[in-house]
């Protein structure tokens, strides 16, 4: 049963979108349209960063997208905000090590998706203890996204977890490209997760489609 479910969440990871108003180029909601046309299978609000909105207009922007992912059946997750989530009637949040704790929000969400970052096996472990879904790895490569983040580890860590049996499904974080995105498959991760990769693309559906081949023929391993 698990490994039906495994087997979903992972095919759901595959291009993973990560977007807040801040790092769009132009309206939000044209931006997460165009990604979905070019075939990203998920998508995370993470509202965050200088400038990012807040209170009301973080919910009115939430609905928004929320209602794009509802009607063109594209799974809605909600970075850090476990209220916001529930607010939207959100597919699933997503957590790091500094956010709420994973036993904690897993009570809160009751069986919507959980991801968690995880850096090390201590954290692997305790995030599959407690019920996550699927673990966010990284960053793979340098990014200039977030500043506040781990050192950059490339794929060793995602060969050591499957190296060492783990089936949970993975997604790679951080630096990556259409370029690059074949290797952290290749490494064992089950999909890539991109902010500006697509936000900053002036063709974004291209730029989907891309990610989307490099991720697949990185899986032809
Ligand atoms: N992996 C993923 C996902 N999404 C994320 N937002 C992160 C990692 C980073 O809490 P965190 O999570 O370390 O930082 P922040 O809250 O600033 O994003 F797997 F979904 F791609
Ligand atoms: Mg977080």
């Amino acid at each position: 049963m698990k490994e039906l479910e495994n087997d979903k969440m992972a095919e759901m990871l595959q291009v993973y979108f990560i977007m807040g108003s801040v790092n769009c180029q132009k309206d939000p909601v044209d931006v997460l349209k165009e990604a979905i046309a070019g075939g990203i299978t998920i998508f995370q609000y993470r509202e965050k960063g200088n400038g990012a909105l807040e209170g009301q207009e973080k919910l009115e922007l939430a609905k928004k997208l929320r209602g794009i992912c509802s009607d063109l059946k594209i799974p809605f997750i909600v970075n850090d905000d476990i209220d916001l989530a529930l607010a939207v009637n959100a597919d699933g949040v997503h957590i790091g090590q500094e956010d709420d704790s994973v036993e904690v929000v897993r009570k809160k969400i009751g069986d919507r998706i959980l991801g968690v970052s995880v850096h090390d096996l201590t954290e692997a472990e305790h995030a599959i203890r407690f019920g996550a879904d699927y673990f966010g790895v990284g960053p793979v490569y340098p990014t200039s996204t977030k500043t506040d983040t781990k050192a950059v580890q490339g794929v060793t860590f995602l060969n050591k977890l499957r190296a060492m049996g783990y089936k949970t499904p993975i997604v790679g974080i951080g630096g990556i490209t259409s370029e690059n995105a074949s290797n952290v498959t290749k490494a064992g991760a089950d999909g890539v997760s991109v902010i500006t990769a697509i936000t900053n693309a002036v063709d974004i559906e291209e730029a989907v489609r891309k990610l989307k081949t490099s991720v697949l023929a990185g899986m032809q391993r």
